[in-house]
């Protein structure tokens, strides 16, 4: 029986133990899931913050901008990419953003990238168990770099305490956030690329939108001016950042949080534990070719043929 808080402290003092155990996790090794499952009791006191927007709104250049002010304050960050490995964006890979700041000597520094292309499905599933490898680690404040659309996304955003919604000019007609329905998800919205022409066209728009909102929490959303480049503004976010996070402490507002987290985890966790024994069984049963002859020639409904798979499913 392997002891919580021993540990807890190789995480600490092990530089080589976090990113193995993050490894472990991330590839569903049960030595890791194990692990996890000791740890799981210890986690919860990280604030979690999701950062999520379109490609080339300036995720990574923000959140190397953000742990450069709060590293600057003696701050521990982690940090998780969300990586779309989109040749497209023009985007760059955040470990890079970060090599080029020469912060991986930093200890209160831990990034890691999770690679989104190849991997069927279960990505909210894998980053929330590393988030809570993180946690246990002892970091007081974990960053989601994510897109944030499509199931995936959401999910992701999901497992945030405080969802940051980025929009920038440039990337397309209108304020992009409002079309991909992303700001009904943001505690903080920030406009960044505030150095480029459309920045206040954008904040314009965002503030008569949210003046028209009437939340039902009754919580005004700020609507932050970025420029990441530069780092003008990012203090802004960070004290934003603390704000929500204080306001989540009053009137079980962070409980009732951390209710929707958990449902989106166990809710994702369940389908794709599902989507794996089904892509790993079905394989293996030596009827599926009849089943799938029986009901090409209309001998047998697919209803009923789906009905007999899932007996042998549950039964196997
Ligand atoms: N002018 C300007 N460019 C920025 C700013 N922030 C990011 N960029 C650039 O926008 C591009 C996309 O940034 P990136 O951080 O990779 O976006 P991501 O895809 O959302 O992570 C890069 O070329 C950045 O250098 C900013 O505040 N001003
Ligand atoms: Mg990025």
């Amino acid at each position: 029986v392997v002891d919580a808080d021993a540990l807890i402290e190789r995480l600490v003092s092990d530089s080589r133990a976090l990113p193995r155990l993050a490894t472990l996790v991330e590839n569903d090794d049960p030595r890791g899931l194990d692990l996890l499952d000791v740890l799981y009791p210890r986690t919860g006191q990280a604030h979690i913050v999701g950062v999520t927007g379109p490609p080339g709104s300036g995720k990574s250049t923000l959140i190397a901008a953000l742990l450069k002010g709060l590293r600057e304050t003696g701050r521990r960050v982690a940090v998780l990419a969300i990586d779309p490995s989109s040749p497209l964006t023009g985007g760059a890979v955040l470990g890079d953003r970060i090599r080029m700041m020469e912060r991986h000597a930093d200890a209160g520094v831990f990034v890691r990238s999770m690679a989104s292309r190849g991997r069927k499905g279960g990505l909210a599933w894998a980053t929330a168990a590393l988030v809570h490898v993180l946690d246990a680690a002892g970091y007081p404040l974990i960053l989601i770099e994510t897109v944030g659309t499509g199931q995936d996304g959401t999910d992701i955003a999901a497992l945030a305490d405080t969802v940051v919604v980025l929009e920038a000019p440039g990337l397309g007609d209108g304020v992009q956030a409002i079309k991909s329905g992303l700001l009904e998800v943001g505690d903080i919205v920030v406009v960044n690329k505030a150095d480029q022409p459309g920045a206040d066209d954008a904040l314009r728009l965002l503030r008569a939108a949210f003046a028209l909102a009437h939340p039902a929490d009754g919580r005004v959303v700020p609507i932050v001016a970025t420029t990441a480049a530069t780092g003008e503004g990012v203090a802004a976010l960070v004290a934003a950042i603390d704000e929500h996070a204080a306001w989540l402490d009053h009137d079980g507002r962070r409980i009732h949080r951390r209710e929707h987290a958990a449902r989106t985890e166990i809710l994702t966790g369940l389908r794709t534990v599902f989507d794996g024994r089904v892509d790993r069984q079905t394989g293996q049963f030596e009827h599926l070719t009849t089943i799938i002859s029986r009901v090409a020639s209309r001998e047998l409904s697919p209803r009923r043929a789906v009905a007999s798979l899932l007996d042998r499913l549950a039964g196997s």
